[in-house]
């Protein structure tokens, strides 16, 4: 088999490029080690920035998230039993963000590429990466029980974190930055209208809790708890309890209860690999980074990654010149830290460590009460919560 651009990973980085390569007319064959339906049900992020929507919309993938995709325009911070929404649009100049789960982007974007696009293959897992410092680089790989060989111009590494592309950049040339939490998140899925009608981080001193939602009848909810906890360990009764416990408010707020249809443990890590780039091997999205979830960025990173590798290859064609193929490691990486920065901030600001001490609780406090007193700290907030700029 051959193609211009080989694709490892079939999750939104995957899907995307392989879209936006299609509009710009270069073939590409995307590999995905999954079956579909755990592609498409497999339960991630929910909130999309501004830049993400738009570079759906202009994609010709956001025909259903404008129609069922709900635009929010602010968050509500909770702490000390005291809530402040923080307004996006009048604090940004007018932006805001979607609720639209990647569940649903990966779908739309399936569909398309089965429709429309070039071979999407699942259960074809990726074996190595090889000759990515060569004029062209291969991507070994089983699909039906037996081996092939996919040679490509280029090969983009977007098969997330356990994923084999970052194998193929010698470690002589690699650094990796990286930050693990002594927490994770419990998320559940539950079949009850949202208690809010936009998301609730609150912090607590049992821990974080946030109120997100996938729909007007479906609430997303998550709670901190110590790293390794399994999540049999807590009954649905106990989750319900503790999150009440954490979004208590001082007013008559109440917490709608529901069927709870899933449940999972999520580890958080932040994590960079430099650079992203090796030869003709490209690495995008969770491939090379990683935040905690706090702050929302994972995807909307993801998408940044391959709007950027597309445009560098479109360059090159127009021009015969590799300047932006050459700069996309740098480029990506300035975007990269702000959202390690801005994630790694919400994270330190709403969770509560195990060996928190009173100190550095009042401190908390004291960082949530600026956004309620200044409005240069909620401007910094909204800014970093809608979205870096692309370029
Ligand atoms: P993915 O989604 O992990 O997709 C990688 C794909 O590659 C496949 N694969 C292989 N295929 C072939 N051969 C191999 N050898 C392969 N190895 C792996 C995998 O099967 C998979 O299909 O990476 P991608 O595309 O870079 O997308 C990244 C996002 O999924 C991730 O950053 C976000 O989900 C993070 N995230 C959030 N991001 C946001 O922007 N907003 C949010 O609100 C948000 N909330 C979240 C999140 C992540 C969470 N978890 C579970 C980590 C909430 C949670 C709880
Ligand atoms: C989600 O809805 O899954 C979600 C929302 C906001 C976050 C993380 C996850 O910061």
């Amino acid at each position: 088999m051959r193609t211009t651009v080989g694709i490892i990973g079939a999750g939104p980085a995957g899907l995307l490029l392989a879209r936006l390569l299609h509009n710009a007319g270069i073939d590409s064959v995307v590999l995905e080690s999954r079956d579909r339906a755990y592609v498409e049900r497999r339960q991630r992020a929910g909130i999309l920035e501004q830049g993400t929507v738009d570079v759906l919309r202009a994609a010709g993938a956001g025909e259903r998230m404008d129609r069922e995709g709900l635009r929010h325009d602010g968050i509500e911070l909770r702490f000390d039993k005291r809530r402040h929404r923080v307004d996006f649009p009048a604090l940004t100049g007018g932006r805001s963000v979607m609720v639209y789960a990647q569940t649903e982007v990966c779908k739309d974007l399936i569909a398309l590429q089965l429709k429309e696009g070039g071979p999407l293959l699942f259960e074809a897992e990726a074996l190595a990466v090889e000759g990515a410092g060569t004029d062209r680089p291969r991507v070994r790989f089983r699909h039906e029980g037996e081996e092939d060989v996919l040679e490509c111009d280029y090969v983009v590494g977007c098969d997330g974190f356990w994923g084999v592309a970052r194998k193929a950049v010698p470690a002589e040339v690699t650094r990796v930055f990286e930050r693990t939490y002594p927490f994770g998140w419990l998320g559940i899925l539950a079949d009850v209208p949202p208690s809010h009608d936009e998301l609730v981080y609150a912090r607590h001193d049992r821990g974080f809790a946030l109120l997100s939602m996938r729909s007007p009848s479906v609430s997303r909810l998550y709670l901190q708890v110590p790293e390794g906890t399994d999540a049999e360990e807590w009954s649905d009764e106990r989750i319900w309890d503790e999150l009440e416990r954490r979004f208590e408010t001082a007013d008559d707020w109440r917490l709608r209860r529901g069927p709870i249809t899933q449940k999972s443990v999520t580890p958080m890590r932040s994590y960079v690999h430099e650079p992203m780039r090796h030869g003709r091997l490209f690495l995008a999205g969770d491939a090379a980074h990683i935040v905690p979830p706090t702050g929302a960025k994972g995807l909307n990173l993801a998408v940044g990654d391959v709007v950027t590798f597309a445009r560098a290859l479109v360059h090159r064609r127009e021009t015969g010149s590799d300047t932006l193929l050459d700069a996309y490691s740098a480029t990506c990486l300035r975007r990269v830290w702000q959202a390690e920065r801005f994630s790694y901030d919400m994270t330190t600001l709403l969770h509560r460590a195990p060996d928190a001490t009173p100190f550095e609780d009042r401190l908390q406090l004291a960082r949530l009460d600026r956004f309620a007193s200044s409005r240069a700290a909620e401007t910094d907030l909204a800014e970093g919560y809608t979205g870096f700029p692309l370029d």
